[in-house]
């Protein structure tokens, strides 16, 4: 199997995990379709597959790992409802379909968004039960700091506290590494937990804080760039609201300078953890995406 298709494999199981633990009755009808309707709306499915493949590559529970991922891949989830609301971002198109709250209203998107996160709380601590695993109780620990107020709540807090102000290089760092590069790292970290092999979490941590940088990066250049397949983004807002980006201050060139050198470490680190060559490629293949 070259690489596409093992992401479409892994994208597909997710998508297939992701369809059961949803499949839950008791639900509110309406609050129940939104839910599915953002869950189901596409997207990479990086998050989980980030944390599969390096539990593939420790020797850990890959089942276990697919559900820790999955709950991840629902905070991201509502993460995207809330930062879409008109009180946030104030978007109409994700993943190129109307945002949550453009179907749904914004009173269910947010209840939409509380559900998952709550769903993600559900799933995780049932495994932990279920496994009687202190390590598994670090994992969720890892997940809960990421998402929470020092971690991604806090990166969008600064965010939107600084709409009116240019950051400099150092804050947009500072910004993006909470609210993008903590859950990310915790997608890679809770491997190691899941694996019981804690003395790899350093490595892991400077792989996915490459990677994390990397992202980003790459996510302010497609959105400058404005690629048409990019449907979901409104292209050239940050322009416009004069908001600091990677590319607003560094110029798209050394914005794709920076992009390279952070993959290339991140490579680097890869391919010391995963001797399949794997995640050494998806890395690479998050560089040169198009969406
Ligand atoms: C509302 C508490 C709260 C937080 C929102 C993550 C976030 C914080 C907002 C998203 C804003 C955004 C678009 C950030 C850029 C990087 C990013 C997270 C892009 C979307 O992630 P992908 O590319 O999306 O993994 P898909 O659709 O593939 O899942």
């Amino acid at each position: 199997m070259n690489f596409n298709q093992m992401l479409l494999q892994k994208q597909s199981i997710v998508n297939k995990r992701l369809n059961e633990l949803l499949d839950i009755s008791g639900i509110p009808e309406v609050l129940h379709n939104s839910i599915k309707y953002s869950v189901e709306a596409g997207g990479k499915r990086i998050r989980p597959i980030l944390t599969i493949s390096i539990t593939e590559a420790l020797d850990g529970n890959i089942l276990d790992a697919l559900d820790f991922g999955c709950a991840i891949e629902l905070i991201h989830t509502y993460s995207l409802i809330h930062d879409d609301l008109p009180a946030m971002d104030n978007d109409d198109f994700r993943r190129g379909k109307p945002t949550n709250h453009k179907v749904f209203g914004e009173a269910i998107a947010i209840l939409a968004g509380d559900a998952l996160l709550n769903f993600a709380i559900e799933i995780l601590s049932q495994k932990a039960i279920n496994n009687n695993n202190l390590n598994y109780i670090k994992a969720i620990n890892e997940i809960f700091k990421a998402s929470g107020a020092r971690g991604m709540i806090a990166g969008q807090t600064i965010d939107i506290t600084s709409e009116n102000r240019i950051l400099s290089l150092d804050e947009l760092y500072k910004m993006h590494s909470l609210k993008t590069g903590a859950i990310i790292e915790a997608s890679c970290t809770v491997a190691a937990y899941i694996s019981g092999r804690e003395d790899r979490l350093e490595e892991i941590k400077q792989f996915s804080q490459h990677l994390g940088i990397a992202f980003q990066i790459v996510d302010d250049i497609l959105d400058f760039v404005g690629d048409e397949k990019k449907l979901g983004k409104t292209v050239g807002k940050d322009l416009k609201s004069n908001k600091a980006t990677f590319v607003t201050i560094l110029g798209l060139d050394e914005a794709k300078m920076k992009a390279q050198e952070h993959t290339k470490k991140a490579i680097e680190i890869a391919n010391g953890l995963d001797k399949t060559g794997f995640l050494s490629k998806l890395t690479e293949y998050l560089l040169v995406r198009e969406n």
